[in-house]
């Protein structure tokens, strides 16, 4: 398949990619080994053969669990040196990062710890394939609107380290207007701020998360099609949809892969990018969720160039850079 080869080899960005959800078996039992914890399955392929998941919430509490073996410095930088490699090969030449830090403060993890981790790990990864990455700190949005607050104090002295802020975990039941002041105060740092919405959450959440938090790109927003009018406005506003197909059939949002509503989307001209969101827990990095799409809806290489541009466009880089990659 041309347009697929095409596709693959393409210049791209990722822009949803959760650094925890990076963390492939092998590494996560070498973590455990390096620092002394027994994780509660006997090997690798029994840690895989956990990866059944039905929700979202199923997903969430093993990749809560395994997030245990990150415990050092180290550990973050070999997670981001183990993703970038991957990114690499993918053709992957800009990345903008999320990660938790309250799954790793709550364990007592110090957040500098985290952060100088995962950011020793961008700078061996520009040394060695020139790939370009920031790291987006996302809130976990079942905990509460002070516990952000105060994971931002405690950011506070790397904010030169964070290109942006966004929103995830679990999403039904916590929808965006819960952390309306949270959003209003990192953007007064001036950050950009993106969140999950959409995703298995109902359209209003993705309205919630423009409305209200201000959000400069919304993560998933495939249930955006279930309100035609929220469409239109995402086209007219040209808001960027970070979409990731594999996640969604996985996790159950999609019955299969033929049912997703990235072609609707794509269609009525949303700004729809491709990304990987897990790519240990749900079958793969960038290009498989291409393979995979491919599979499904047979784009042209007019689609998948406007897919790999739209990539570019909405990331949070400065123009000139943007203007050395379109
Ligand atoms: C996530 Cl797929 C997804 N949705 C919401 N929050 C998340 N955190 C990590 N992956
Ligand atoms: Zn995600």
């Amino acid at each position: 398949d041309d347009a697929l080869a095409f596709a693959c080899r393409m210049p791209k960005a990722e822009l949803h990619l959760h650094i925890e959800g990076s963390l492939e078996p092998g590494l996560a039992f070498a973590l455990a080994r390096r620092n002394g914890i027994t994780l509660p399955y006997a090997d690798e392929a029994a840690l895989a053969a956990a990866y059944d998941f039905d929700s979202l919430q199923s997903f969430l509490d093993l990749y809560y669990a395994c997030a245990d073996v990150l415990r050092t410095p180290q550990d973050f930088s070999d997670l981001m040196l183990a993703y970038l490699e991957r990114a690499a090969a993918d053709h992957i030449v800009h990345a903008e990062i999320f990660f938790d830090p309250q799954t790793h403060t709550a364990r007592g993890i110090p957040i500098g710890d985290v952060i100088e981790g995962l950011d020793a790990g961008i700078e061996e990864g520009r040394a060695r394939w020139g790939i370009d990455a920031s790291l987006i700190l996302c809130f976990l949005r079942h905990l509460s609107e002070d516990d952000g607050f105060t994971t931002l104090a405690e950011a506070e002295p790397w904010l030169d380290r964070i290109a942006g802020f966004g929103l995830d975990s679990s999403e039904k039941g916590h929808p965006p207007a819960k952390f309306e002041r949270l959003f209003a105060r990192c953007r007064a740092l001036g950050k950009p701020v993106v969140a999950h919405a959409g995703e298995e959450g109902p359209p209003a959440y993705v309205v919630e998360a423009l409305d209200l938090l201000g959000a400069a790109r919304i993560d998933h927003g495939v249930r955006s099609v279930e309100d035609p009018a929220l469409v239109e406005r995402l086209v007219r506003e040209a808001v960027p949809l970070t979409v990731c197909p594999l996640s969604n059939l996985r996790l159950c949002v999609f019955p299969e892969m033929t049912r997703h509503t990235l072609p609707q989307l794509l269609a009525a001209g949303a700004k729809v990018t491709v990304n990987s969101d897990d790519p240990a827990y749900f079958g793969g990095y960038l290009n498989d969720n291409i393979r995979a799409l491919q599979a499904a809806f047979h784009f042209d290489k007019a689609a998948w160039y406007r897919i790999a541009r739209n990539s570019f466009e909405a990331s949070f880089a400065s123009e000139a850079q943007k203007a050395t990659w379109i």
